[in-house]
């Protein structure tokens, strides 16, 4: 479709020179490290264990000296003790549950909440979107960080705004075509509800020009479904609560070639997730962000546990500098291995949707059945398909025949928000 090549919303820093992305970065981290540790007991305690002194940091050249952080930090130094800013200058909070227990907390200085607005506004942009767009926000304005962020930046932007939230998805549908929406917003397997919902009440929604998905890993087949099937261009958004949210980490743009990381605010490392050194650019590793303009809770090395490689550094056929990074394959702790084979459930999606009938709805359960692994693949279809032609497929793709089967449209529960798309049981039982 390629609607809109250079919809800059800040088109002098999205255009850095490599020069200019370098010299940025390395003046704001040595400000972030003497921030966090004049600011903050946690971190000056870090920063001391490794024997690093910030008023001594030389930047870029000593990023390496930095400890890692984890999600494991947030949850030790729960809600708020990596607090860098004082308290009555928080403006707003956000939250992540996540599966074990403590929640990851994230606190924004009104100076966050415009960081996160400009990322955000960008991502619009680079879509295609502009100010008086009409655009519709389906992730949840709440905890979730999905929701407001959508909200920041589309304020930033100037479009109108549509606060849906999840949910109701035949009322979405309807006031998508009643107030002309011309943008969604959505976390994607909520994106292919609308999708299934909008084709069931075979709605016409001609204003819908551009749909920005992202908080899980959908594969380039699942991106051509929902394409073709809302008859829209769809955008790969990233970003966590840990970073500010969603957006913060950027989005791909036009060229559909890599999400593009806004290099003035986060810096970018990929890692070796054993030997924790650093990989070179086209190899695959765990991503690590230090977050530069952040002042509430800044992040410093702090591994994602998401699974990227760095696909350029070369100026885009967009005209944007920054980084791109291919879209993320799944987390560290997600690989499954199989009868030997290891693989990630991105894996398994792509596959699956090469099937034509084969629908968007799917489950794999991993059964740990006495110390040997199986998997088996449920995925919803139309009349016709049948369970061989999913295992014959599965085994052409992934080297090894899973068993499988098909089911019919609307078997397999939906859920709001991420879906749960891996389902792991042991001896059988669920775990
Ligand atoms: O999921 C933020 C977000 C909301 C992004 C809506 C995009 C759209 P968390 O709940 O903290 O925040 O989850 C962050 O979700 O570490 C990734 O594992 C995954 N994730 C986020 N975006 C993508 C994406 C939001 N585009 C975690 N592709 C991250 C793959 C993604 N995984």
């Amino acid at each position: 479709m390629n609607t809109t090549m250079n919809n800059f919303f800040n088109p002098v820093e999205e255009r850095y020179s490599a020069d200019e992305i370098a010299a940025v970065q390395q003046k704001r981290l040595c400000a972030m490290v003497r921030h966090t540790d004049q600011n903050n007991a946690y971190f000056h305690r870090r920063y001391q264990a490794a024997g690093v002194d910030s008023a001594g940091f030389r930047g870029l050249d000593d990023l390496q000296a930095l400890p890692f952080m984890s999600k494991i930090d947030f949850r030790e130094q729960y809600p708020d003790a990596m607090c860098c800013v004082p308290k009555n200058t928080i403006a707003e909070m956000h939250m992540s549950s996540g599966s074990t227990g403590t929640p990851v907390v994230m606190l924004y200085t009104l100076n966050d909440v415009n960081q996160w607005a400009e990322c955000m506004a960008r991502c619009y942009c680079m879509a295609g979107a502009k100010p008086g767009d009409v655009v519709q926000i389906t992730p949840g304005l709440g905890l979730f960080n999905g929701g407001f962020g959508c909200f920041h930046g589309a304020r930033k932007l100037g479009t109108f705004i549509v606060p849906t939230g999840p949910g109701n998805t035949q009322r979405q549908i309807t006031l998508a075509k009643d107030m002309k929406t011309n943008v969604i917003v959505s976390v994607v397997s909520y994106g292919i509800r609308i999708m299934e919902m909008a084709q069931q009440m075979n709605a016409d929604l001609p204003d819908l020009k551009i749909g920005i998905f992202g908080a899980e890993t959908f594969s380039p087949a699942m991106k051509e479904r929902i394409s073709s099937g809302l008859g829209i261009e769809v955008f790969d958004i990233y970003g966590m609560t840990e970073t500010g949210g969603i957006g913060t980490l950027g989005q791909d743009c036009c060229a559909h070639n890599g999400i593009h990381v806004w290099e003035d605010h986060y810096i970018v490392e990929i890692i070796d997730p054993t030997t924790k050194q650093p990989i070179a650019d086209g190899e695959m590793g765990e991503l690590v962000i230090t977050s530069i303009t952040r002042e509430a809770i800044p992040i410093i090395r702090f591994r994602t546990g998401d699974l990227t490689r760095v696909l350029s550094r070369k100026t885009c056929e967009c005209g944007r500098t920054h980084v791109r990074l291919a879209p993320i394959s799944g987390r560290v702790d997600d690989m499954l291995i199989i009868k030997g084979v290891n693989f990630f459930p991105s894996q398994v999606e792509q596959s699956l949707m090469k099937i034509p009938g084969v629908l968007p709805q799917y489950r794999i359960i991993v059964n740990d059945n006495h110390g040997v692994m199986e998997m088996y693949i449920e995925v919803e279809a139309e009349p016709g398909v049948t369970g061989h032609q999913v295992v014959k497929q599965l085994r052409e793709d992934l080297g090894f025949a899973p068993d499988g089967d098909v089911f019919p449209p609307g078997s397999i529960p939906r859920q709001e928000g991420k879906a749960k798309r891996v389902i792991y049981k042991k001896d059988g039982m669920d775990i």
